[in-house]
């Protein structure tokens, strides 16, 4: 039998999970920035999936919602409470501390035990970030909350604030989801190896698209997952937000996803594109905009009148799609398809090409330049940086002060959401044209394509550089960028 939704959360079974996910919050009030820790709970909660009960873990903040949301010129001052039963380390995902606050399993910084607390204490930087684990793969069981820093300018403007935070789910662990990819190993054509994937050889759960110009097939979504999630909740039943007087929103989008890739679509309405991972852009008018795994984008909506206006967040290469609704207060709310009537396209750069930063780096030549091969292929499943397999890997060594560009080259017919912890870089250049596009951390490397980034090397540490997707970085798709004399 099928529960609902509400029988579910009513079991019994659910723990933190019978609040709503997010408030959205009015802009007008000022409250004064708190003091003292805030206090963080990282544990296990159960939702209703597809009229199942499933057992996920949770990042439970102040107020008993998700994640944190930190006011004007408050720091990240907290109380990481690991109630998971299991070990765990929480990355402030775009944040930019001391490395040893980073949430990152070095030697130096390991894993917080189970029934122990960490503590934090850095100045954030205002935008739309995210935390998720970096242990194990917590992540693809919803280890992750929304990290917002709301700014001055956020608290004068008179926009009503919604996050949609998507996940794909599966009902499998991901142990078992990493065991279907990786059991096809062995049988490696040398088609494969140079990176031309064999469409053969996938996965039951891959899928492939004709990458637009080279006509060649593009690798799409490795796992067949059960559901994709926006704020925690299947398109069969979402959130509905109701929308106050005059309808001016700000829409935070967080793509927490292990390793899926969406096209957000604002259906009837269009919005302005204002920041990009947390860093404010030249405003971009748009509909349908690609997000990558990790990504973030701010989008200001003006609704045009009292409606329902569903925003859709579709699964690249499929039909597949999850959301939530924005409804004026009375409004009443009409079941909606689950699936878009065509397959959505590959994600892709065409937003990329489009964004300029507000704030871009200043104008100097690189002290040193590094190129990065990324190599790998569905079958065997497999994936490296510059021929290496993390952890076997040669540091990129970068020094205080110092202006340095990564080029990365992606030799494979998968893209990779490329993110570098610590820094905020600039997309410098696409397949070698330059650009003065957008400061973010996160970049998306198409198949076949490159895109070369630069950032001022100004926060010594040990800084992981990886793929963001899960299975590629579990697979070896991540390196290190470090400072010298770090002990
Ligand atoms: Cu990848």
């Amino acid at each position: 039998m099928l529960l609902t939704r509400r029988q579910v959360l009513a079991s019994g079974a659910a723990m933190a999970g019978t609040i709503p996910f997010l408030p959205t919050t009015r802009a007008a009030a000022a409250p004064e920035p708190r003091t003292g820790k805030l206090r963080l709970t990282a544990g296990t909660r159960t939702l209703a999936v597809n009229g199942k009960p499933a057992r996920v873990f949770g990042l439970i903040g102040p107020n008993g919602n998700p994640g944190i949301t930190l006011l004007p010129g408050e720091r990240f001052d907290v109380d990481l409470v690991n109630q998971a039963g299991t070990p765990t380390i929480i990355h402030w995902h775009g944040q930019l501390p001391p490395w040893k606050q980073d949430g990152f399993p070095w030697p130096q910084t390991p894993p917080i035990p189970a029934g122990d607390t960490q503590s934090y204490d850095y100045a954030p930087i205002a935008g739309t970030y995210w935390m998720h684990s970096h242990q194990g793969m917590q992540e693809q069981s919803l280890m992750s909350a929304p990290l917002i820093v709301r700014s001055a300018e956020d608290g004068r403007a008179d926009r009503q604030e919604v996050v949609l935070m998507l996940h794909d789910f599966s009902f499998r662990t991901p142990d078992e989801l990493l065991a279907g990819l990786t059991k096809s190993n062995g049988s490696q054509s040398a088609m494969t190896k140079s990176g031309m994937g064999d469409n053969m050889n996938m996965g039951s759960g891959s899928m492939a698209a004709m990458n637009m110009g080279s006509g060649m097939a593009q690798d799409l979504n490795d796992i067949d997952y059960d559901a994709f999630l926006a704020n925690d909740r299947t398109f069969a039943d979402p959130e509905v937000i109701r929308t106050e007087r005059g309808g001016r929103v700000r829409l935070r989008l967080i793509n927490a996803a292990a390793s899926t890739q969406f096209w957000v679509d604002l259906g009837a309405l269009s919005g302005t594109v204002v920041a990009v991972d947390g860093h404010p852009v030249r405003p971009v008018r748009g509909t349908r905009l690609p997000l990558a795994i990790a990504q973030r984008l701010d989008v200001l909506i003006d609704l045009p009148g009292n409606g329902v206006y569903p925003i859709f967040a579709q699964v690249e290469g499929k039909r597949a799609r999850t959301g939530i609704v924005l409804a004026a207060s009375g409004a009443s709310v009409s079941p909606l398809a689950t699936e878009a009537e065509e397959n959505a396209p590959p994600v892709d750069l065409s937003l990329e090409h489009r964004l300029e930063a507000v704030t871009p780096l200043a104008p100097r030549a690189p002290d040193v330049r590094h190129r990065m091969i990324l190599a790998g292929a569905m079958a065997p499943y497999a994936w490296s940086l510059n021929g290496e397999y993390w952890p076997n890997v040669t540091p990129l060594m970068v020094a205080p002060e110092q202006r340095v560009t990564i080029e990365m080259v992606n030799h494979t017919m998968m893209s990779h959401p490329m993110h570098l912890h610590g820094h905020a870089f600039q997309v410098v250049a696409i397949n070698g044209a330059p650009l003065a596009g957008a400061v973010r951390d996160t970049v998306l490397i198409p198949p076949m394509g490159s895109v070369t980034i630069a950032f001022d090397a100004d926060n010594p540490g040990r800084w992981a550089f990886h793929c963001h997707n899960l299975y590629h970085m579990m697979m070896g798709m991540m390196t290190e960028v470090r400072y010298p004399g770090i002990v």
